[in-house]
């Protein structure tokens, strides 16, 4: 059957989940926010469809970028798809009158473009209570340093998807070193080639596997936080 004959509303849960993985991995993004929405009208909830139809999609094509059988602009109409699809989820993983938790400043550090992992870690963290200032990509250390003092934020948090731009993070954790001001923060990392050892070595407090992670990571830093200042 051709993919334009499939109805996606008449697949089952399993068959749609697939039927988005191949949509996802061809770009197409109306069918995947109509993927979407059938899920979440089945009772599916928002964090579920993220991670076992979105996310779990993007890694098939993140084997098949680094095994050179996509190339970067089919891996460009993946990640439009994926943004689709996060944009109707947003609202939802958002929760409204959530108590404020704290204040995280979020990027993507210098050098790096990769954005989808470090929207979603921001979507989860608003949708946990957090305020977060989302800086984008391509964060040079002078505009972490600029935000959190402007923001006032309690958490940095720092995102890379290169091998070659997660040195970088070191640079913004000596930067704030240097001038006194490390302790002031807690300091989350997080992307797809880092792990607890790197982050440890380069002075974070934490390394974060994915977003649920960080949220869970964030909310017990603060709780610390906050303990030490009653104490
Ligand atoms: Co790029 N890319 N890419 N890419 N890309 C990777 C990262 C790569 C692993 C692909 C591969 O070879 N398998 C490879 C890196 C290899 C390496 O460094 N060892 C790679 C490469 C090489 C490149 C280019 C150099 C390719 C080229 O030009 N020749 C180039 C670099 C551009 C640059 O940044 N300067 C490039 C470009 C691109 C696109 C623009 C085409 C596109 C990005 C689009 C966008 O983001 N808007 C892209 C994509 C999509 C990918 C893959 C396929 C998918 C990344 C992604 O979005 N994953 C990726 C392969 C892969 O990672 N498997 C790849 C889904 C996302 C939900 O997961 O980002 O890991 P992730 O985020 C997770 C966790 O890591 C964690 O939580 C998130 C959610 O659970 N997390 C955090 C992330 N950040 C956090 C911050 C935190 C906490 C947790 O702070 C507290």
């Amino acid at each position: 059957m051709a993919d334009d004959d499939i109805i996606l509303a008449d697949l089952s849960d399993d068959e749609l989940v697939l039927q988005m993985h191949d949509d996802l991995y061809d770009g197409l993004k109306e069918e995947i926010e109509e993927g979407v929405g059938i899920l979440l009208a089945r009772g599916w909830t928002p964090y579920h469809v993220l991670t076992k139809a979105l996310v779990a999609g993007m890694t098939i094509v993140g084997a098949d970028f680094r095994d050179g059988i996509l190339f970067v602009p089919e891996v460009l109409l993946a990640a439009n798809a994926m943004k689709g699809g996060m944009a109707i989820l947003k609202p939802l993983l958002i929760a409204t009158g959530a108590p404020r938790m704290g204040k995280m400043v979020i990027g993507t550090v210098k050098g790096d473009i990769h954005d989808i992992g470090k929207n979603l870690v921001a979507m989860m963290m608003e949708g946990a209570g957090f305020e977060v200032v989302d800086l984008g990509i391509n964060n040079a250390v002078e505009k972490y340093l600029e935000a959190l003092e402007r923001e006032g934020a309690d958490i940095l948090g720092m995102s890379a998807l290169l091998t070659t731009t997660m040195p970088y993070m070191k640079v913004v954790i000596d930067s704030l070193k240097e001038k006194g001001l490390r302790e002031n923060y807690i300091v989350l990392v997080g992307g797809a080639p880092l792990n607890e050892e790197f982050g440890r070595a380069i002075g974070a407090d934490a390394y974060c596997r994915d977003a649920a992670v960080a949220v869970e990571t964030a909310k017990s830093f603060i709780a610390r936080k906050h303990n030490a200042l009653s104490a």
